[in-house]
């Protein structure tokens, strides 16, 4: 049996799909309410085919509970927060999880951490609590690293198709957790170390943030001398070694808005680029509200109320707003003590910030200044009805003559 330890946006979906492939699964989560949703028959987040597997792993008698269960092995997948101050890893959720898992876990256990760390992290808290306890790594308890790669938005098909990597101690130990997720995974699945398997996980999202960092760096200087930087990026990339992503209004998320300063607040010294970098996105919702001024002023607009930011979550077609561009320029304008933005978001149902809206032509109605934020398939379906407003969009989803972008 495998006891899955947090059931959030990858918890859930790895153990539904360990379970649906017929490994005995229960999910244990903290949080009560959560349990109950599940406990219930509910999903609680929205996710392409989730709800199929959902009800698919109901069948094969998955469990959920608050209580740790006594098993061979635990698959911890909690949030991994960084510090805000040293940037560094916060290991709190995985220490606490593991401190439970003692409690409760036989000799011989398996410990997989999934969540993501940075080099080093759990060699410096995790085996420290295990030999606490008087255990001997390799021999009364074993680890591994096995951190996930799905994105969110696609996470079912990515689940059942994404290479993976496994870091083990003991190859022997990593060969027995592969044989798990190849229970479902299509991928290969690499086997290595835990060091290695940190790393590699931490330095595929600092890719991604860097290349994201030189799209929005080129926006900007695009914008300062009057180039297009959409039709520069396609020419570009039409060279064989070029691939570079698209600028934005800012990276939102839970993984690359966070995890590359893992490695920034490890080796300070070391990494001028990445952390110069995480800078260039961190500045992308200040550069569009100084969008937003400018077009305000070059329309004699003066009235900040009828300007509206369609879009709350971190991208497109999610429930997700964690860290979220619009949230990050909301208090960038709460900074400059300015009446709250209009926000409408089809997938945010509760109320999380002031002036929110929850029907799109209300908010239509009450705006003249429309900032796309993220391109939903609701507004690229429904795009006709921006017609007659200014529009500002920092997506590229809006193909009106007269739109204006990053
Ligand atoms: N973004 C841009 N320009 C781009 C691509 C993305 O501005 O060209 C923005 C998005 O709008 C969003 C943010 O970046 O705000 C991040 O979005 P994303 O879709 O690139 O990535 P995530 O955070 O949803 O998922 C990432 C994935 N990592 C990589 O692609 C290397 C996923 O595979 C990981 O599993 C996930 O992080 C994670 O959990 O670490």
């Amino acid at each position: 049996m495998i006891n899955v330890i947090g059931l959030g946006y990858i918890g859930l979906p790895t153990a539904l799909m360990l379970a649906s492939h017929g490994v005995e699964v229960v999910g244990t989560d903290y949080n009560k309410e959560l349990v109950a949703t599940l406990n219930a028959g509910k999903t609680t987040f929205k996710e392409d085919g989730l709800d199929v597997l959902f009800q698919k792993a109901l069948a094969s008698g998955i469990k959920f509970t608050t209580e740790y269960q006594k098993t061979d092995i635990y698959i911890v997948s909690v949030p991994t927060p960084y510090d805000k101050f040293s940037k560094k890893v916060d290991a709190v959720y995985v220490n606490a999880a593991v401190k439970e898992i003692m409690k409760v876990a036989p000799k011989g256990a398996t410990v997989v951490i999934e969540s993501t760390v940075s080099p080093g992290t759990i060699d410096r808290y995790v085996r420290p609590i295990i030999e606490e306890n008087g255990w001997v790594i390799g021999k009364d308890i074993h680890l591994v690293h096995a951190p996930e790669r799905i994105i969110p938005g696609n996470m079912v098909y990515e689940l059942l198709h994404n290479n993976r990597t496994i870091g083990a101690d003991d190859k022997s130990v990593g060969e027995k957790v592969k044989a798990y997720y190849a229970s479902f995974c299509q991928g290969e699945i690499v086997v290595t170390d835990i060091k290695t398997a940190e790393m590699t996980k931490v330095v595929e999202n600092t890719f991604r943030a860097v290349n994201i960092a030189f799209a929005n760096e080129l926006a900007k200087i695009c914008r300062h001398d009057d180039m297009d930087v959409y039709e520069i990026i396609k020419i570009c990339n039409m060279h064989p070694r070029v691939n570079i992503l698209t600028p934005g209004p800012g990276v939102g998320g839970h993984c690359i808005s966070v995890d590359p300063w893992f490695l920034v607040g490890d080796y300070p010294s070391l990494t001028k680029v990445i952390g110069d970098s995480m800078a260039v996105n961190d500045s992308m919702p200040a550069f569009v509200l100084e969008r937003i001024y400018t077009i305000m002023k070059e329309n004699n607009m003066t009235d900040i109320r009828r300007v509206g930011l369609y879009g709350l979550t971190y991208k497109e077609n999610v429930d997700d707003y964690r860290e979220s561009p619009t949230l990050q320029l909301l208090e960038c304008q709460e900074k400059h003590l300015a009446e709250p933005l209009k926000v409408y978001d089809p997938f945010i149902t509760k109320d999380i910030v002031k002036n929110q809206y929850h029907n799109f032509d209300e908010f239509l109605k009450d705006v003249d200044l429309v900032v796309i934020m993220v391109g939903h398939n609701e507004l690229k379906e429904q795009m006709n009805k921006l017609d007659g407003k200014l529009v500002l969009d920092t997506r590229k989803v809006c193909n009106f003559s007269n739109v204006y972008r990053l």
